[in-house]
């Protein structure tokens, strides 16, 4: 709700602000914002909890979630993201809040079913969008009157974080700068970047970018000033034609939130540019580099990579159907079983998976949704200790699965993600020559295994424990001598 205008302090700050940026841009010196650059150690204490984590859920819920995909009466689509919505159908800002405003009703006490849900999944963090390209905040802001303060008299991220918190969750703020409300973003600047009124003028007028990006990096101080630790900033998104600084002030922008928040994880989506890992404009080409400046991990959307990037930070975020924000005509719902072997396929290589839901305008979470985490959570009640906490595979992927690794001083537990259980009774693997110390099935069963000529072979009972992917714990002796055949392919 806003309280007050812009106050003086604050434009102040802006311009010191400025000229702060140019300085570091000239001394070719910056980290992403710490003002000094951060050394390996200090970067991989930081990025620990969320590299061990491997499994986060992503919540997109806005105005667009009350439309649910229907515009006049006709769905605006079947398939594809109806965060979009106003995009698709081209509404200005007045004509989409009347029509979404009303419909957008959050029950009492909707944030705490996420924070089970999540809880109950296995998942470590959740990302919600506190602010879509729609640009409705979902806090109480002081310096806008798009956004849940001033319309709903309600602050929906302060709910949510109190929500997620209560049951140990880490929190990630997702955060569009793109904005298709404010009357000051200067959507004529980027050809690449979308906009409901793109290609027509101003209908206000000439506008001021940065006037709107001051807007920004006042709405993002809020965030990470009025609710505690934040632990994630997941920023969405820039073009190869805007992108940065020129668009967003975005060193500046990231220097300001590491001062509030030392600690926090951000993404690399301020950047378009390939020292921040891009390869284009699609969401899934990367150079397989990163410089910590532009952000800690990229971001394959809807994708998953096809080997793991060592030395990079990566999370795969995906959507359970074809869309982010919710759809009354969307039923395209991935299996469980597809869901479960993307997690471990991620895990495999390193990375981390982020799988949305998209609630519904009163902020209860779709059914089939629901059951897609519960039965994720069924099979990491049983399994977690071959996904949090591990590492990618040392050794080639097998025919019948996936690896992921757990590497001790003494030892090392390689869990054998078994997709295709062996009819033979048999299961080999091989390229990994130490010694066995033992082999279990997760969730209780006996096992044998032995080397056999170098080759692992574990004898398993006839029938599949789990039919989506049974996990055998199999310890050896030492670290796992990368032999060259077996890098990961
Ligand atoms: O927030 C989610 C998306 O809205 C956003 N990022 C994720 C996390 C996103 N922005 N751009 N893109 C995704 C890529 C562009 C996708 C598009 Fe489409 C495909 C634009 C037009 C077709 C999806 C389907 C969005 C609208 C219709």
């Amino acid at each position: 709700m806003r309280k007050h205008p812009f106050t003086g302090i604050t434009q102040v700050l802006a311009v010191a602000g400025i000229i702060l940026a140019v300085q570091r841009v000239a001394i070719g010196e910056g980290t992403g914002g710490a003002g000094k650059p951060e050394s390996s150690a200090a970067h991989d204490a930081r990025m620990k909890w969320w590299r061990e984590a491997r499994f986060g859920m992503f919540v997109h819920w806005g105005l667009y979630s009350g439309l649910a995909g229907t515009w006049e009466g006709k769905p605006a689509g079947t398939s594809g993201g109806m965060e979009w919505i106003q995009q698709i159908v081209k509404a200005d800002t007045d004509t989409y809040a009347r029509a979404a405003v009303p419909k957008f009703r959050p029950k009492p006490g909707f944030a705490r079913e996420w924070a089970w849900l999540a809880k109950e999944a296995g998942c470590s963090y959740v990302v919600f969008t506190t602010k879509h390209h729609e640009g409705f905040a979902l806090h109480d802001s002081q310096v806008g009157d798009f956004e849940a303060g001033s319309i709903l008299q309600r602050d929906l991220v302060k709910e949510i974080v109190t929500a997620l918190r209560a049951e140990g969750l880490r929190v990630g703020f997702y955060h569009s700068v793109i904005d298709w409300h404010h009357d000051q973003y200067a959507y004529a600047l980027s050809k690449q970047l979308p906009h409901p009124l793109k290609g027509k003028p101003y209908p206000n007028g000439a506008r001021d970018h940065s006037r709107y990006v001051q807007y920004l990096h006042a709405q993002a101080e809020e965030l990470v000033t009025h609710y505690g630790r934040v632990d994630v900033l997941w920023w969405d998104y820039s073009a190869q034609d805007f992108q940065g600084d020129e668009a967003w002030r975005a060193t500046e922008l990231m220097a300001m939130v590491r001062k509030h928040q030392p600690a926090i994880i951000m993404n690399n989506r301020l950047f378009r540019t390939p020292e921040a890992g891009w390869k284009s404009m699609g969401t899934d080409g990367f150079v397989g580099t990163l410089d910590w400046r532009y952000g800690d991990f990229i971001t394959p959307e809807q994708h998953i990579p096809d080997t793991g990037m060592p030395g990079i930070d990566w999370e795969t975020c995906m959507t359970m159907n074809t869309t982010w924000g919710y759809s009354e005509h969307d039923h395209q719902w991935k299996s469980s079983e597809a869901l479960i072997r993307n997690l471990v396929d991620i895990a495999s290589k390193g990375g981390n998976y982020l799988l949305n839901i998209g609630p519904k305008a009163d902020g209860s979470v779709p059914q089939e949704s629901v059951d897609a985490m519960r039965a994720i959570g069924a099979w990491m009640k049983v399994n977690r200790e071959s996904i949090v906490g591990t590492t990618a595979s040392p050794v080639a992927r097998p025919a019948w699965g996936r690896i992921t690794a757990r590497e001790s001083k003494q030892d090392t537990t390689l869990y054998l993600h078994v997709f295709d259980w062996p009819k033979s009774g048999e299961l080999t693997l091989e390229g990994v020559p130490n010694k066995i110390r033992r082999a279990k099935l997760l969730g209780g069963g006996k096992l044998t295994a032995e080397s056999r000529n170098g080759v692992i072979c574990i004898t398993c009972p006839p029938n599949a424990p789990d039919p989506v992917d049974s996990v055998i714990a199999l310890t050896l002796d030492g670290p796992i001598v990368r032999l060259p055949q077996a890098a990961n392919p």
